[in-house]
């Protein structure tokens, strides 16, 4: 089962494992919240007959979670549903508890019973909080997560721990640095950006610009997640990265250069309360345990998606003619 597979992650990860492995099949769990999108996964059941299905079902749930624990027989559980993104867990972090902390017990109590095999957690860098100019997160940094959405992604991780430590789970987590790609909901800084840039819109760059993020093609994500899911040892961590550094400002340039658009979109609004300075992940056990490193370049990446979003204008139009105009307008024109 995978959760959360009508997301941006969650819909790759699908794609990437019924492509890459034939002997998978999958039931996708997803609540179809606003960042739920079944388009993202359209005519996927023709192009791999009987080895994918879909269930409309909230993680936090539990009585529906356990009867479809027993009707579905699953094997192994990968869990990506969440509420994910840090600005709206600033304006409101009920639904970040309820959906990443909840529901992630909720699902390990579930697995827990009806005895899966393999229970993968889908975690983030956040975790582990803010890094200054130098040094990187390694598995063994402390977690001091600063936002109410990398507080509830922490609780869930520390509840995986838990499950392991108490009950011999088997139990594995990911932490992955930022990722871009195809379907990833425009509120999200790259595709943002490249959509807004597109309409000729202002481009909103929080503070001065200079917070650097580690950013990975969602594929990498993707093939990491595989790779821990067949490799990796029960009650581990395991982080994921680019090795990818760059400030926000020169993201935006980067995408303004590859569209031909003019500097003068950007737009400096005010920064996020509490913004994380910089993250950096390493990613040495990755490599060195599971023989796992990125293969996209950021050049090839971040030009292809640039393309795929020129390529599907129908697809974010819809979003952003949607109810997420109203979340736009209270985090943008209201200041
Ligand atoms: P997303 O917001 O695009 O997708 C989340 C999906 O979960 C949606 O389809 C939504 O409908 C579903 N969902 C939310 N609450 C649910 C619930 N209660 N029950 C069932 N389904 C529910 O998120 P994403 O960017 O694809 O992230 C997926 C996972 O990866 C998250 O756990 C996130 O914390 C983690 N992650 C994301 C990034 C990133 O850069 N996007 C990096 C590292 C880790
Ligand atoms: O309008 C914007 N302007 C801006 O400057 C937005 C939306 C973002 N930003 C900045 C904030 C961050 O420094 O860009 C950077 C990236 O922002 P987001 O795309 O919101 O990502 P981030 O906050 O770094 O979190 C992401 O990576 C880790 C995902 O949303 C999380 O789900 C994941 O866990």
């Amino acid at each position: 089962m995978v959760t959360g597979g009508a997301g941006f992650i969650g819909s790759n990860f699908i794609y990437h494992v019924l492509k890459n492995r034939n002997d998978i099949n999958i039931c996708n769990l997803d609540k179809l919240t606003y960042a739920g999108n079944l388009e993202n996964l359209s005519g996927i059941e023709g192009q791999y007959p009987g080895r994918y299905h879909f269930v409309k079902g909230d993680i936090a749930d539990e009585s529906f979670v356990h009867t479809l624990f027993e009707t579905e027989q699953f094997d192994e559980v990968v869990h990506f549903a969440a509420e994910s993104h840090v600005d709206r867990s600033i304006h409101s972090a009920t639904p970040f508890i309820m959906a990443n902390v909840l529901g992630t017990q909720i699902l390990l109590d579930a697995s827990r019973k009806f005895a899966i095999k393999k229970y993968l957690q889908v975690s983030t860098d956040e975790v582990y909080g803010s890094l200054g100019e130098t040094g990187y997160f390694t598995e063994e940094t402390p977690l001091q997560p600063n936002s109410p959405y990398s507080a509830s992604k922490t609780a869930a991780d520390l509840l995986v721990r838990a499950a392991f430590h108490t009950h011999h789970m088997p139990v594995l987590t990911t932490r992955c640095s930022n990722n871009y790609g195809p379907f990833q909901f425009p509120e999200k800084l790259i595709p943002l950006i490249i959509s807004n840039a597109l309409a000729d819109k202002a481009l909103p760059v929080y503070g001065d610009g200079m917070n650097i993020r580690d950013w990975l093609h969602v594929t990498d994500h993707c093939e990491a997640i595989l790779t821990v899911l067949e490799k990796g040892k029960f009650g581990e961590v395991y982080n994921i990265g680019g090795n990818n550094e760059w400030a926000n400002i020169n993201i935006v340039k980067k995408i303004l250069e590859i569209l031909g658009k003019p500097e003068s979109l950007i737009r400096f609004v005010k920064d996020r309360p509490g913004h994380d300075q910089r993250y950096a992940i390493d990613a040495l056990k990755m490599k060195n345990e599971l023989g796992w490193e990125p293969s996209y370049t950021f050049e090839k990446g971040i030009t292809e998606t640039v393309e795929w979003y020129i390529g599907h204008k129908d697809w974010w139009e819809r979003i952003k003619s949607g109810a997420y105009t109203d979340y736009y307008k209270n985090q943008y024109e209201k200041n």
